[in-house]
């Protein structure tokens, strides 16, 4: 058994560009704090490489774990396999933190995004570009375009009262993620895994709080957000509307 405070799972496809950086700041911005952590990066069998970079660091470092997936299946469920995977192996575990491989997130922010769950203050806090101090750094303005309005469809459509619903920057206390692990699906191959599980955590009385967080351009890489997961975004909010007006009216 390993023993941890704090694990950051990484979903991985195609990011042997900027694994390397990411996780070496993780574990200098996380232990700088005076938290243990792991690493759990949860590659889907990239064919650029990435599991050979991780392999490399994890013989260098101890604290970082590799599981490796047969094929692409989806960033909701490589998220499920790596919380499972944290929960059943890591000691001590009291947070769980999501991150993306591609430099999006700044590692730097992670201290603050870890608080309100360790102090107790929150059972999920969720990196928010919305709120006070939260920004988009560069020129993403077409992206920025789409997560506003995905963000706006999403709290039409589920009644959820958090500013950056699909934020993939978060901590959720391990205590909640024991609860409601069952439920948590990830069976959705695209990007609607981070309203999914917001909802589900909500449904299981979750104290949400956001933290606000700058969101920086990918730094290597190619984007993996394609129109099919757009569409399926909007299409599984539309779902939702329809099973909440359908038990309203009951
Ligand atoms: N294991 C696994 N990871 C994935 C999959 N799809 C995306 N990811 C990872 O999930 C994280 C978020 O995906 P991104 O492609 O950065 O999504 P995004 O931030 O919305 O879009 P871009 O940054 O423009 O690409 C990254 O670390 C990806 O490598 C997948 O099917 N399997
Ligand atoms: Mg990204």
């Amino acid at each position: 058994m390993k023993r941890a405070e704090v694990a950051v799972v990484i979903p991985t496809y195609n990011e042997a560009g900027s694994i390397e950086r990411v996780i070496r700041s993780v574990i200098e911005a996380v232990e700088r704090r005076g938290v243990s952590c792991r690493i759990v990066v949860v590659d889907d069998n990239s064919p650029d490489g990435t599991s050979e970079v991780v392999k490399r660091l994890s013989e260098e470092m101890g604290c970082i774990d590799l599981l490796v997936r047969p094929g692409r299946m989806g960033i909701g469920s490589a998220y499920v396999h790596g919380f499972r995977y944290a929960l059943e192996q890591v000691e001590g575990l009291r947070a769980v933190v999501e991150m993306d491989a591609d430099g999006s997130h700044d590692p730097s922010q992670l201290p603050l995004l870890i608080e309100p769950v360790l102090s107790g203050e929150a059972d999920v806090a969720v990196g928010s570009r919305y709120v006070a101090g939260g920004s988009w750094e560069g020129n993403q303005a077409f992206r920025e375009f789409i997560s506003r309005g995905a963000n706006l469809l999403t709290r039409i459509c589920t009644g959820l009262r958090v500013k950056d619903s699909t934020s993939g920057f978060r901590t959720v206390s391990s205590d909640l993620l024991r609860t409601c692990i069952a439920t948590l699906r990830g069976s959705n191959k695209g990007y609607v895994f981070q309203v999914e599980s917001l909802a589900t955590y909500v449904g299981f009385g979750a104290r949400v709080v956001e933290v606000p967080i700058s969101f920086r351009p990918r730094a290597s890489g190619k984007s993996k957000l394609r129109v099919r997961d757009v569409v399926g975004f909007a299409i599984w909010n539309l779902k939702f509307l329809l099973g909440r007006t359908l038990r309203r009216s009951r």
